[in-house]
């Protein structure tokens, strides 16, 4: 007998496999159902690591199901390929972008290939082509033209040493991450989408994704949206002689404790506080706004941090007690949430009451909460009670005091009911080269211009490399200066680029609608494919993106769908988050020094082994400990499993005799319950069930039936069909020994014959003379005359009968049997 080898198996089948063809999705005349399978494409960052290999493990496992069930499944591949690391790179090596990234997506190409993905390669895509960016330019004008893409000087993170931008996350106790030199903001003229457009509607639609997605997912996305239901609150500033009447606007969502409020706080980085500040203060609020530039959001609202401010010499009147409040400037309240300025209530908010104990300010509750009290124990009060110190709102419960301070503002014209959102509005446009550069150009006459469709691409310049793309705080494409300057669409005159590029992010946007006519030169998408192939059907994808990208797809979605584009508002039907890789209980990592080699595990144990090591790990959210598999186990197993088919194959004919009931029974059940959690995401259950399957086969065969027994051919036919969605070499060679052509990707999933798995038996009740004198077990479909025989010679029946003789037996199977004896 031949012995199991994945080394030849993986070298016989792959180019069988390149030959066939088998996971083309486009053919015309096409007619079975449709599933749209997607995995998020990787970024080409160097070759496929052990995490590409556990998300992508689990997307083929749901692809190839679907194939077996008789769909056309859209099973694409493509990479995420423009970003900041192919840019680094190029500046050390002194080269373009484009030559590691491309690299860099043929390795990973190729051992995906190897990796057997049940991918559809003429589907594939890289949003670094000009033939993808093209479109994420149009789309950027689509939305431009809608008033959903606009520019507005706003204030980033800047590095005065890096001369960069940076994002928060990059921004690390008020330091740059890469240099630690303090960070200040500079306001930039940036472009955004319009996201806060589309914020109830994103948040709603979250609704009908319960269940579907992870319910983390769910819960990370309505928090990042984060909508406030509260009051908008005009409070009147006291006015010098003869100056005009200013307002400051806040936003609060307790309104009840108006009368607690015992000062006002703006944001120190908001223009209003220049506006407001006497001439006396200037000079201390210059000097706390600079201090405040050097930090970031997060650190403006730890609670850990003491309370710093300025009195801005200003006192504003409280519309429901016409109390004066001194208003101050402070780096805890942000200026772009709410309205940027807040009523200070001590009592019942800790930042508010923080802030009093460090300036001296009055502490006033306004709900007895039955706790103690804040102004002595230093411990803001928020829970349910009843109103006091609060004029005509005495003695109501919080809600209805929230309900009718908000009719008092109202009917006085001082405030009304309002809702606010956390979302910000997306900031998209990068000073970076490697990106889709942003379609408009600037004109002194016309101003912004959008280039004409039928100028798009707005090609990269090709000609810049290595120190040319270093951060020098504009775009590196600036300085490509016969790039820059073009003439205005509109009036003919000269007129400049827009130098900026777009966020990485914009192009996974829209990518999962490309893939349905990746080579479409005349459009972004063909509207009719799209609407025959989404949504998605099932999305497999890591945790880190629980927000930004799923959120900014979500948004696209529905602008595409007010744009007539779509026919859908939800791009993800079905989401699944695979756990992380992990090796003795750490993330993976250098410096730890617990990195482990796809590439080396996949030469040691095979692919098989590899892909199904991942799935039988556990259930696909849980991280998979690389410490505590073996897929030097699953190699072994994989090795029993083929050998079955061997010894079929060898079998001396069928024999017609056999069928051995138990073990079809176990063949039924298997398939059967293997589509309902495949359906359910429970690969690494179907995994343990296989393995009890081939054991059952095993026994079967080693028991003296043999290998001729139809049974065990079913079985082991059933067996490599469902090894075949996760081990696809080891099942195709099981396949061919099985007497099958190629392609058992494509093999019909295994009919269950119903029958096979109704519950085993039925106990019948054996009578003698109109007594109960036994029972049986029988099975439901037991034939009359057989369960007469098994009656009669019963041990219990033949023993109580003992010499009389059997007159009549009265047989109803399956439940009764009554003998008539005697005379
Ligand atoms: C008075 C008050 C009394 C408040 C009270 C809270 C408790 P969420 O739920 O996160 O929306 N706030 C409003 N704008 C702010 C800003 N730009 N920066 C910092 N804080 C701001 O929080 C809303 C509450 O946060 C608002 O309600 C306001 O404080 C504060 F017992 O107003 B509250
Ligand atoms: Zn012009």
């Amino acid at each position: 007998d031949a012995e199991y080898d994945f080394r030849t198996l993986e070298a016989r089948w792959r180019p069988v496999w390149d030959e066939l063809d088998l996971f083309d999705s486009g053919r015309s005349g096409d007619n079975r159902p449709k599933k749209y399978v997607l995995d998020m494409f990787p970024y080409p960052s160097g070759d496929l690591h052990m995490g590409h290999a556990e998300a992508f493990a689990f997307g083929d496992v749901v692809a190839r199901y679907w194939m077996h069930r008789g769909y056309n499944v859209m099973h694409p591949i493509g990479w995420d390929s423009f970003g900041l690391p192919a840019e680094n790179a190029a500046i050390k090596r002194n080269s373009h972008p484009g030559e590691w990234t491309y690299k860099n997506i043929d390795t990973q190409a190729e051992s995906f290939r190897r990796y057997a993905i049940a991918v559809d390669w003429k589907r594939r895509l890289h949003t670094s082509d000009p033939e993808y960016y093209r479109w994420t330019q149009w789309l950027f004008l689509k939305f431009y033209a809608r008033g959903l893409a606009y520019k507005k000087d706003s204030p980033v993170n800047w590095c005065p040493k890096d001369q960069t931008v940076l994002a928060n996350e990059q921004v690390v106790n008020g330091a740059c991450e890469r240099c630690g030199t303090p960070v200040t903001k500079k306001n930039l003229n940036q472009w955004y989408f319009k996201v806060t457009d589309y914020a109830q509607r994103l948040l709603d639609d979250i609704d009908d994704l319960e269940g579907r997605w992870p319910s983390r997912v769910l819960a990370m996305q309505r928090n990042w949206i984060g909508r406030s239901s509260g009051a908008q609150l005009r409070f009147v500033v006291e006015a010098e002689d003869g100056a005009a009447e200013r307002q400051i606007e806040v936003f609060t969502t307790r309104p009840d404790t108006v009368f607690g409020a015992t000062f006002m706080v703006v944001a120190a980085d908001a223009d209003l506080t220049e506006d407001l500040v006497t001439d006396a203060r200037r000079a201390e609020l210059d000097e706390y706004r600079e201090q405040v530039k050097t930090l970031s959001e997060i650190e403006r609202q730890s609670t850990e941090r003491p309370k710093t401010g300025v009195f801005l010499g200003r006192y504003a009147i409280n519309p429901l007690t016409g109390e004066k409040l001194p208003v101050w400037a402070a780096d805890y309240v942000l200026a772009d949430y709410g309205t940027g300025a807040i009523m200070a209530v001590p009592g019942h908010d800790q930042r508010d009451l923080d802030f009093a104990r460090a300036f001296d300010l009055p502490v006033r509750a306004v709900v007895d909460t039955g706790e103690g009290d804040p102004a002595e124990t230093g411990v803001a009060t928020s829970g349910d009670g009843k109103l006091i110190n609060s004029g005509e709102l005495n003695g109501l419960t919080k809600d209805d005091a929230i309900a009718r301070a908000i009719d008092m503002v109202t009917e006085r014209g001082t405030g009304e009911k309002t809702i606010t959102f956390r979302l910000r509005d997306w900031l998209l446009s990068r000073q970076r080269f490697w990106g889709a550069p942003i379609p408009i150009i600037h004109c002194s006459e016309c101003g912004e211009v959008p280039v004409p469709d039928d100028q798009l691409p707005v090609r990269l310049p090709d000609n810049l490399k290595g120190e040319q793309l270093a951060p020098k705080g504009t775009s590196p494409l600036a300085a490509a200066e016969d790039w820059v300057n073009v003439p205005c669409p509109s009036c003919g005159g000269a007129a400049t680029r827009d130098t900026d590029t777009m966020d990485t992010f914009v192009d996974s946007s829209w990518y999962y609608l490309r893939y349905t006519s990746p080579g479409d030169t005349e459009r972004a998408f063909d509207t009719e494919k799209v609407a025959e192939w989404l949504p998605v059907d099932q999305y497999v994808g890591g945790v880190e993106h629980a927000i930004l990208h799923l959120l900014y797809s979500r948004f696209f979605t529905k602008a595409l769908y007010d744009m007539g584009m779509l026919n859908f508002q939800e791009p993800f039907t079905r989401l699944l988050n695979q756990g992380q890789v992990i090796n003795e209980g750490k993330a993976m990592s250098k410096s730890l020094g617990n990195g482990v080699d796809l590439g080396a595990e996949m030469d040691e144990f095979g692919v098989d082994a590899v892909r199904l090591t991942m799935a039988f790990a556990g259930p696909p959210e849980d991280d998979v400990d690389w410490a505590d598999v073996s897929p030097a186990g699953s190699a072994k197993f994989l090795a029993r499993a083929w050998r079955l088919a061997g010894d079929v194959a060898s079998a001396p004919g069928t024999d017609p005799a056999g069928g051995d009931t138990a073990l079809r029974k176990q063949t039924h059940k298997t398939v059967s319950e293997a589509a309902a959690l495949i359906e359910n995401n429970k690969f690494n259950v179907v995994v343990a069930r296989a393995m009890e399957l081939v054991n059952a086969v095993r026994k079967t065969i080693d028991s003296g039936a043999g290998a001729s027994d139809p049974a065990v051919r079913e079985a082991a036919e059933a067996v490599t069909i469902l090894l075949s969605l996760y081990s696809p070499y080891t099942a195709e060679d099981m396949w061919a020994r099985l007497g099958h052509e190629p392609g058992v990707a494509l093999a019909a999933w295994p009919d269950v014959d119903e029958s096979l798995l109704v519950d085993e038996t039925v106990t019948c009740v054996v009578q003698v003379q109109g007594k109960v004198r036994d029972r049986l077990e029988v099975a439901p479909g037991i034939a009359a005359d057989e369960l007469e025989k098994l009656a009669t010679s019963s041990d219990a029946i033949v023993r109580f009968i003992g010499g009389r003789g059997v007159r009549k037996v009265i047989v109803r199977a399956p439940k009764l049997v009554n003998i008539v004896i005697g005379e």
